[in-house]
């Protein structure tokens, strides 16, 4: 068992991450065995889930002439616009079902209709927090092992800001997998190495 300032943050898991499902990342479902096993050298486990209102702002669907994967300017920045995904209280928004959902928090994110929300740690806007970071203090947790879906995206987020809050952050990249849209892979992996980011591959 790994010491109590350790916890480990699984990433948005659930099925529509998974093939066949709305958003499906390559492989999304050949990492589950391999966290379950991992949950159980940690004190403590976190999941994050992805948890979109019908019509999320950050979907194809809800932007007038624009398809999924097109890029547009929000108030907060750039955002890439998705299928629809992780509707709340959909199939697609639940956990994949053989993951181990026995965590001590399961933290959701995305819900506020108009800001998507990669980053376990804060909104797109970089600004608005998850919470995330008063309740890994409070626990006296300083360490964090991220794994889960997407690499690129909010494995990614996660990873930096987690860093740039103080956390110690490694991100096991063989329990990943990634959406690779125009080099977000390459990019994620530059921004890890600036931001003082361990990976293990
Ligand atoms: C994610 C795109 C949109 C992710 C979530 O979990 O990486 N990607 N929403
Ligand atoms: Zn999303």
């Amino acid at each position: 068992m790994r010491p109590a300032n350790e916890a480990l943050v699984v990433i948005d898991v659930q099925n529509d991450f998974c093939p066949g499902g709305a958003l499906a990342v390559p492989g999304g479902d050949g990492i589950v065995h391999g966290i379950n096993a991992l949950m159980a050298e940690f004190p403590a486990v976190i999941l994050t889930q992805d948890w979109h209102p019908t019509g999320h702002s950050s979907f194809a669907s809800s932007n007038w002439d624009h398809e999924p994967y097109e890029t547009i300017e929000m108030p907060y920045g750039h955002q890439v616009l998705w299928p629809d995904h992780c509707v709340q209280g959909t199939q697609g928004a639940e956990f994949h079902p053989l993951l181990r959902t026995d965590a001590d928090l399961i933290l959701r994110k995305g819900f506020r209709p108009g800001v998507d929300s990669y980053s376990a740690f804060f909104e797109n806007d970089h600004t608005t927090p998850t919470g995330l970071a008063g309740y890994l203090r409070e626990r006296g947790i300083d360490t964090v092992t991220l794994v889960g879906l997407a690499t690129d995206f909010c494995v990614n987020y996660s990873a930096v800001d987690g860093a740039r809050l103080g956390f110690r952050v490694t991100v096991r990249e063989d329990l990943t997998r990634a959406i690779d849209l125009s080099g977000s892979l390459a990019a994620a992996r530059h921004a890890w190495d600036a931001a003082g980011v361990q990976v293990v591959r």
